[in-house]
C-alpha cells in the first residue's frame, strides 16, 4: 500500500459535514434542477384550471432540462479524459435503495485493496452513514450529501469531477462511485466512468427491468444480489432473465451474495482484469 493512503489522506466524514468541500459541489445544479420541477408543477396546474395548451412554456422548459443534460455529457467527457490520463478505472454503481451497494462495496473493497489503490465517491440525499461504514478500509472517501444543495436524486459528472480533484490521482487505480438509491434519475445521467453496475436483489422481484428498462439499458453489468435469500422466496429466475434480456440482451451478471460472499470471486476477477487493462493502456 502505498504513502497516499494512509490515515491522514482519509477524507474522513465528519469533515465533510462542516468543511467547505460539500458547500463548492456546485450548488447551482442543484437549484436548477429544483426550479425545473416547480415549473413543471405549476405547468400542471396551469393546464387543469384553465385548459389551455402551454406548448410554448413545455418547450422552453424542455430545452432548459435538455441543457442540463448537455452540461452534464460535456462534465462526463472530461471526467473520462482525466481517468484515461491518469489511467484510472471508475465504476458508477446504482440501484434501488438497500439493494446491497455498501455491502457489496466493503466486500470488493475487502478483496481489492492489497493488489489496488482504491478510492470511494459515496452519493446520498442525507447523511454520511456509508462513508462511515467504509471508512474502516483507511483509503480516500468523499460523501456527496445532496439534500445540502436541493436533495437531488442523482450524482452528476460536474460534482464528481470535484470530488476527483481531492483525490491524490497519481497514486489510484479504482474509483467506485456509489450512486444515489434510485433506479430513476441516476440512469440519465453519465458520470464519465468505465463501467455502469446495476444492483438488483432478488427481494425486489423478477419485474424490475421491465419496469425501469433505461436503467438495465444504459448498464454494463447487473449483479443479481442476495442469493442467499432464494430459498426463502417464491423467485422466479426465468421470468427475470427473460425481462432482463428484453431490456438489455448484452448486459453481464453475476448472480451472488454480498453477505456470505458466494459468488463474490467472478465480479472480483471482472474488474481486476479490467483495472489492469485500463493500466496497461497508453
Ligand atoms: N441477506 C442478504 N442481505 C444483504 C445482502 N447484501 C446486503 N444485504 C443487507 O441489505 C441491507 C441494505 O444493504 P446496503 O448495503 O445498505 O444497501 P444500499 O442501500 O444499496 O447501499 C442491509 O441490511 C444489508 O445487510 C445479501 O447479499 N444478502
Ligand atoms: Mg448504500
Amino acid at each position: 500500500m502505498s504513502d497516499a493512503f494512509n490515515e491522514s489522506s482519509l477524507f474522513h466524514p465528519r469533515n465533510f459535514q462542516t468543511g467547505t468541500q460539500s458547500e463548492t459541489l456546485s450548488p447551482r445544479h442543484g437549484i436548477k434542477f429544483k426550479k425545473i420541477l416547480d415549473s413543471f408543477s405549476s405547468l400542471c396546474k396551469k393546464d387543469t384550471l384553465s385548459g389551455r395548451s402551454t406548448v410554448k412554456e413545455h418547450i422552453m422548459e424542455i430545452k432548459i432540462l435538455q441543457d442540463i443534460l448537455e452540461s452534464n455529457k460535456n462534465a462526463a467527457a472530461e471526467v473520462k479524459e482525466l481517468l484515461k490520463k491518469k489511467r484510472i478505472y471508475m465504476i458508477d454503481m446504482m440501484s434501488s435503495p438497500g439493494s446491497g451497494k455498501t455491502t457489496l462495496n466493503d466486500r470488493l473493497i475487502g478483496a481489492l485493496k492489497n493488489n489496488y489503490r482504491i478510492a470511494v465517491i459515496e452519493g446520498d440525499i442525507k447523511t454520511t452513514k456509508d462513508a462511515e461504514r467504509l471508512a474502516k478500509h483507511n483509503i480516500p472517501i468523499f460523501q456527496i450529501e445532496t439534500d445540502r444543495f436541493g436533495g437531488d436524486c442523482h450524482l452528476e459528472s460536474s460534482w464528481v469531477k470535484k470530488c476527483l480533484e481531492q483525490f491524490d490521482l497519481d497514486n489510484l487505480d479504482l474509483v467506485i462511485v456509489e450512486n444515489i438509491g434510485n433506479l430513476v434519475c441516476p440512469a440519465e445521467f453519465e458520470l464519465g466512468d468505465d463501467e455502469r453496475i446495476v444492483v438488483l436483489s432478488v427481494t425486489e422481484g423478477e419485474d424490475k427491468p421491465a419496469k425501469y428498462p433505461l436503467m438495465f439499458n444504459t448498464s454494463d453489468t447487473m449483479v443479481l444480489n442476495k442469493i442467499d435469500l432464494l430459498p426463502h422466496l417464491d423467485y422466479n429466475m426465468d421470468e427475470l432473465m427473460d425481462n432482463i434480456k428484453q431490456a438489455n440482451p448484452k448486459i453481464r451478471i453475476f448472480r451472488l451474495s454480498a453477505k456470505t460472499g458466494e459468488g463474490m470471486d467472478a465480479l472480483v476477477k471482472h474488474i481486476s482484469d479490467n483495472i489492469d487493462r485500463k493500466r496497461r493502456s497508453v
